[in-house]
C-alpha cells in the first residue's frame, strides 16, 4: 500500500496521475498547506523539507517501508516500482535531462511566477518581471523541443509528459492576463491537450475532492505558505 501525501496543487498532481496511469493501490492523505499541516513534526519525518508530494511505500525494496519525498524522485520511484512510463532505456539521458528541467527550471519559476503575480505586495516590479519572464523562456525551451513530436521522449508517453501536465495545467495562473494561456505555445498546448484527455487525469482531478481543503487566504496561511515573511521560530 502506497499513502499518497496530498494538497490539490501542482507538485501532488503529478503523483496522483501516475499513480492512477499505473493503478498503483494507494490511500491519499490530506495535508493542508494552508493550514500548516506540512511543518508538523510527524509529516517533517517523511518530508523533512516540509513539502507536498511525499509517500510512504509499505512494501518499499526488500519489502521494507520506505519514505519518498519530492514530486520528481516519486515519479521515478513510482515509473521504477510499476515497470511503466519510463520510455525506451535507450532514451533514458532523454528521460532525466527533462524531468530534471521540468523539476529545476519550468516548475520553480512557474512558481515564483504565480508567487510574483498573485501573492507578492505591490512594487516588485523586478521581481515579477523576471519570474514571469523566465517561466515563459522556459515554455518556449520545451515549446521548442515539442515541434513536431507528440511526446516529450521518444515519442511515447512518459513521466516526463506526466509532470509537465502537472504544471501546463496552471498556465493561466503563471501567465497570468492571457485568456488563452497556452495559445502562444501551440506545442505545448497539444501536449497538455494530449494528457489531458486521458481518462487517468478526468481520475486524477477527482483525487482529494472528498476532503475540504481551506480555501481562504487568511494570516494562519500566510504563515503557513510563506514563513519567511515572518520573524524566524525561538
Ligand atoms: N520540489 C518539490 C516542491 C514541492 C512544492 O513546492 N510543493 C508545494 C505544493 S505544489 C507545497 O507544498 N507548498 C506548501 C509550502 O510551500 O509550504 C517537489 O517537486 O515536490
Amino acid at each position: 500500500m502506497i499513502r499518497f501525501y496530498y494538497h490539490p496543487t501542482p507538485n501532488p498532481a503529478k503523483v496522483a496521475l501516475l499513480l492512477e496511469e499505473a493503478g498503483l493501490a494507494y490511500e491519499t492523505v490530506p495535508v493542508d498547506t494552508s493550514k500548516g499541516e506540512q511543518h508538523a513534526p510527524a509529516f517533517r519525518a517523511i518530508n523533512p523539507n516540509g513539502k507536498v508530494p511525499a509517500i510512504v511505500d509499505t512494501e518499499g525494496p526488500g519489502g521494507k517501508e520506505v519514505r519518498v519525498f519530492d514530486s520528481t524522485a516519486i515519479l521515478i520511484y513510482l515509473a521504477e516500482k510499476a515497470g511503466r512510463f519510463l520510455g525506451r532505456p535507450e532514451d533514458r539521458p532523454e528521460l532525466l535531462s527533462w524531468l530534471l528541467f521540468i523539476a529545476s527550471g519550468l516548475g520553480p519559476f512557474s512558481g515564483q511566477a504565480v508567487h510574483f503575480q498573485f501573492a507578492a505586495p505591490e512594487g516588485l516590479d523586478y521581481a515579477r518581471n523576471r519570474y514571469r519572464r523566465e517561466a515563459e523562456r522556459h515554455y518556449q525551451v520545451l515549446e521548442d523541443h515539442m515541434s513536431g513530436r507528440e511526446f516529450i521522449v521518444g515519442e511515447i508517453y512518459t513521466i516526463a509528459d506526466i509532470s509537465a501536465w502537472g504544471w501546463l495545467d496552471r498556465a493561466s495562473r503563471v501567465l497570468k492576463g492571457e485568456t488563452d494561456p497556452l495559445a502562444a505555445y501551440p506545442n505545448l498546448k497539444r501536449l497538455f491537450e494530449t494528457v489531458d484527455a486521458r481518462p487517468a487525469a478526468a481520475r486524477t482531478r477527482a483525487v482529494g475532492k472528498d476532503h475540504a481543503f481551506k480555501m481562504e487566504r487568511d494570516e494562519e496561511t500566510n504563515r503557513a505558505l510563506f514563513p519567511s515573511n515572518y520573524p524566524a521560530a525561538r
